[in-house]
């Protein structure tokens, strides 16, 4: 049981080292790119390279979340906790989609 604990512990540190953060732009009221494949406990970070508000988030289950008022040049991090697909949308422009699948 010990052995067991320790090598959980070992592959979560291991799994927490490996986590890598993955940019997604919001510029011209678009997600770029609009579609990006990660793996569970990488980070999206959300940029705002626009000159007005954005948003994101998603209620897609075990990966539900929502950045809030995004003001432009602030960049907001997400994990990505589940595997599943996460579609986001931006709460201000209903027209921004993007697909996030995680493995
Ligand atoms: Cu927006």
């Amino acid at each position: 049981m010990r052995k067991f604990v320790t090598l959980f512990i070992a592959l979560s540190f291991a799994t927490l080292c490996m986590a890598k953060d993955v940019i997604i732009d919001q510029k011209d009221k678009t997600f770029i790119p609009t579609k990006v494949t990660v793996h569970v406990g990488d980070n999206i970070v959300f940029k705002n390279s626009d000159g007005f508000a954005h948003n994101a988030f998603s209620d897609n289950k075990n990966n539900e979340f929502d950045i809030g008022m995004q003001r432009p040049g602030e960049d907001i991090s997400v994990k990505m906790k589940h595997v599943g697909i996460v579609e986001v949308e931006c709460a201000i422009h209903p027209n921004m989609h993007l697909k996030i699948v995680v493995k």
